[in-house]
């Protein structure tokens, strides 16, 4: 949009005295920003109203992204940027003595996701817009986000994210369109006069659910989406009786916490009530949706693609048969076939424990109409494929086994697509974990590598890398990603690299003030920044890294004067709270960074900054700053990974296994440009088949090893009595899960290696040239135009 900075400063000055009856001078930063958030949701009012009644009069065909998790981060300067006013707001501000990035940070970080799965949801928002096709997510508006983690004395602490306390700018309340979803109590299956049969409901508990919108702008082009998110409430008609507090509190509990990514958190009745409640709701309105334009009901899959993220959102199978078979009274066949064409699905994991699971008594008590539906796709899919394909195929992919209901089973058989997130993973969902169902349904399997919102995590979270590729090719890659690969070209020029090279050393600057404010630590932005930033899990092996750290540690204060690049060894991780293991690793690293930030003798040149609640704005400020990105989890189990596309695009080097997108970025960058150690898939399945790995022989073998593994139990590293040994005999008692003990030495290796070639600066920038200008593969635009080609069969407007 044409916004003049005058004209801005006088939309600004009385946006603050309508709202707050207030001057400028009177004013505080909060009061600023939600100023700006007020008038920067006037400035796209007009294109909102217009993007959605542009779909409606096509009657187009739209795609909803159903998904328990969203993690949007902060809006304002996003929304500042897709509108193309970003520079002329912060000039405005700059005149009226404000800043922009310090009002910025009085928004709250919407975190309603744990981590990679919810990251993408958000970053799909944003290319589904940016690429102007029609897509809207659906999912929950929780009253508290994901925990916000603090340290005390080393070990993370719980607290709570309110972060609806002080109101959100961007979400609209739409009173008009709430639904009410239904839980328990008896069906009975009643004559309907006309020799059908039509679902008696008795004694079923009815709540209302709300949606609220949060509008998606799209990248200077004028074109909103929207992302709705459902809140629970008392109806209306009972309200007027009495509730107990109790009674409230049940109700008002299913859209209060995320959870926090767990296994122990399995089975758990008020997470499935959730994953019903966003279900249902979304369903019902994309049903009325459709019933508004008048079209027959055959139309459905023509009008509406819905895609299930993860299993979570699985039930969409059932509930979107309920609502076509006794809504609209269709024959199973005909809704079958509706479901089957309007549904996919993405699998995020190959970790067996992680496939979600529900006791058929919870189902069936919870959700009795939708357990009978599921019983009946049961029944029908066991009729027909037996005779094709014989009963043991059968047994191993039905949905109904064992007492239980296998989610991902229910979303491939009532699909007709399911993709993996990685071109590795989709191969490993094809010929191992889901190899019984590629078996039925070949045509199904496809893969989507994962992408991320480039916008996002360069033009906003980098502005000096951004300053710099303007300078050197253009601004075209603002839009087009793919101009971004023009940065090649200058692989030999000096002044470029220079000018690389002055970027990365002002984000370090950047963070390294940041860690200096929140820890007291002062590191040198002359040191290799290297950072994990990810979910604490023990697959993805922050210990490996920790292991090494200590083992730099021992030699320094072997060998004091021993010639090493000074290193900052960076984390941002937080545990699932009930994962014990992951905590004592936290706890670990922390009295590992204690020990060597405090320890003079050091000469700084080793320092471990564990930052606390690691979330997205934090991310912001950590991945333009890093120089190596730590990928290094046991080959076979990161289904993709992000956090990887986003360091590369920031010019850090990656260091990794052969594992998820990883493989796809050594491809892009070539295998001079990346660091690769550690075993790969076969090789860990080798391991699987002949059952043969033993810890403790690497253990024995190597005094290495030895030392910094004996660190943990003799007191080297202090104040880990009983943590250091659970790590101890997690490595060798109990044969080291995920092979850490096997890939120490080639990851020692490759670390040497990187610390060899750092000392060569201009070849260092070189191969970070290499990275940022592969990346245009891994930008979501990409990966959410294939899903709109090859799944959804949703067409851009622009
Ligand atoms: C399960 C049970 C009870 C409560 C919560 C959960 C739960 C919550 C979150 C289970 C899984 C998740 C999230 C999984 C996730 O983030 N997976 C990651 O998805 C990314 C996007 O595809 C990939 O890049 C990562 O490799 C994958 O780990």
């Amino acid at each position: 949009m044409k916004l003049s900075k005058k004209k801005f400063v006088a939309d600004f000055t009385r946006t603050l005295h309508e709202r707050f009856a207030l001057s400028l001078e009177d004013s505080s930063n909060y009061e600023f920003y939600m100023s700006l958030g007020i008038l920067t949701r006037a400035y796209y009012a007009k294109a909102w109203q217009k993007s959605t009644e542009q779909l409606k009069r096509n009657q187009s065909k739209q795609a909803y992204y159903f998904s328990i998790e969203f993690l949007p981060g902060k809006l304002l300067k996003s929304n500042l940027l897709s509108l193309g006013i970003y520079d002329t707001v912060a000039a405005g501000l700059k005149d009226l003595n404000l800043d922009l990035d310090e009002l910025a940070n009085y928004e709250p970080d919407m975190a309603l996701g744990n981590g990679g799965l919810g990251r993408l949801a958000s970053c799909f928002m944003d290319s589904l817009a940016s690429c102007g096709l029609p897509g809207n997510g659906n999912g929950i508006r929780y009253n508290y986000g994901l925990f916000k983690q603090k340290f005390v004395d080393g070990y993370q602490v719980e607290l709570p994210d309110s972060w609806l306390t002080s109101g959100n700018v961007w979400e609209v309340r739409k009173e008009n369109k709430a639904v009410e979803v239904g839980f328990g109590g008896e069906v009975y299956l009643v004559p309907d006069g006309s020799g059908g049969l039509q679902p008696l409901y008795e004694n079923q508990e009815i709540l209302r659910a709300i949606p609220y919108d949060t509008p998606v702008v799209g990248y200077q082009n004028d074109i909103i989406n929207q992302m709705r998110l459902w809140s629970v409430e008392i109806p209306l008609r009972e309200e007027g009786k009495y509730l107990t507090v109790e009674q409230r509190k049940a109700v008002e509990d299913i859209t209060a916490v995320l959870y926090p990514d767990d296994s122990s958190e399995a089975g758990r009745l008020l997470r499935l009530k959730q994953e019903y409640f966003f279900v249902s709701a979304g369903l019902q309105s994309i049903h009325n949706y459709f019933t508004s334009l008048g079209l027959p009901i055959e139309d459905f899959p023509s009008k509406v693609a819905i895609h299930i993220n993860d299993t979570h959102p699985a039930l969409c199978v059932p509930e979107l048969m309920r609502l076509l078979l006794d809504v609209n009274g269709l024959t199973w066949e005909k809704a079958w076939d509706l479901t089957v064409k309007t549904l996919s699905y993405t699998n995020h994991t190959i970790l067996q424990e992680a496939l979600e699971k529900w006791p058929i008594f919870m189902v069936q008590s919870l959700l009795p109409r939708v357990y009978q539906i599921i019983q009946e796709i049961d029944a029908r899919f066991v009729a027909e494929k037996t005779p094709q394909v014989g009963p043991t195929l059968v047994r191993n992919t039905r949905i109904i086994q064992d007492g239980v209901v296998h989610m991902a089973n229910l979303a491939i058989i009532g699909s007709h697509s399911t993709n993996g997130v990685a071109k590795l993973h989709s191969d490993l969902l094809k010929n191992v974990v889901l190899h019984d169902f590629y078996l039925l349904y070949p045509e199904r399997f496809n893969n989507k590598t994962n992408g991320i919102a480039h916008r996002r995590w360069s033009q906003l979270a980098n502005p000096a890398l951004s300053q710099v590729l303007d300078e050197t090719i253009g601004t075209t890659w603002r839009k087009n990603i793919e101009d971004i690969a023009l940065l090649k070209a200058y692989r030999e020029d000096d002044e470029v690299l220079k000018a690389l090279h002055a970027a990365k050393r002002h984000n370090k600057e950047r963070l390294g003030q940041l860690i200096l404010e929140k820890t007291g630590v002062s590191v040198s932005p002359d040191a290799i920044f290297d950072v994990q930033i990810k979910r604490l899990h023990a697959y993805k092996r922050q210990l490996l890294n920790l292991l090494h750290i200590v083992k730099l540690y021992l030699d320094l204060k072997e060998n004091p004067q021993l010639a090493m690049v000074p290193r900052v060894f960076i984390f941002g991780a937080k545990a699932a709270p009930s994962y014990d293991y992951a905590k004592t690793i936290i706890k670990c690293i922390n009295e590992v960074a204690n020990l060597v930030n405090h320890d003079d003798t050091l000469q700084g040149k080793l320092k471990v900054i564990f930052l606390e609640n690691y979330n997205v704005s934090l991310a912001e400020v950590i991945i333009p700053a890093a120089d190596v990105s730590e990928q290094i989890s046991l080959a076979s189990k990161e289904a993709s990974g992000t956090s990887n596309m986003k360091l590369m695009l920031n010019g850090a080097l990656t260091l990794a296994t052969l594992d998820g997108a990883n493989v796809e970025i050594r491809d892009a960058v070539g295998e001079e440009n990346i660091y690769l150690f550690g075993l790969t898939v076969p090789e860990v399945y080798g391991y699987y088949q002949r059952g043969d790995y033993c810890a403790m022989d690497y253990y024995h073998a190597d005094p290495v090893l030895q030392k910094v593994l004996n660190a943990f139990v003799n007191g080297v590293i202090p104040n880990i009595q009983q943590e250091g040994h659970v790590i101890f005999e997690s490595l060798l008692n109990y044969n080291d899960e995920y092979f850490v003990l096997r890939d120490f030495a080639s990851y020692v290796a490759a670390q040497a290696a990187i610390e060899a070639d750092y000392q060569n600066q201009r070849h260092w920038t070189q191969m970070s040239l290499q990275n940022i200008a592969s990346m245009a593969r891994f930008s979501s635009d990409r990966t959410i135009e294939s899903y709109a080609a090859d799944i959804w069969h949703i067409e851009s407007k622009q």
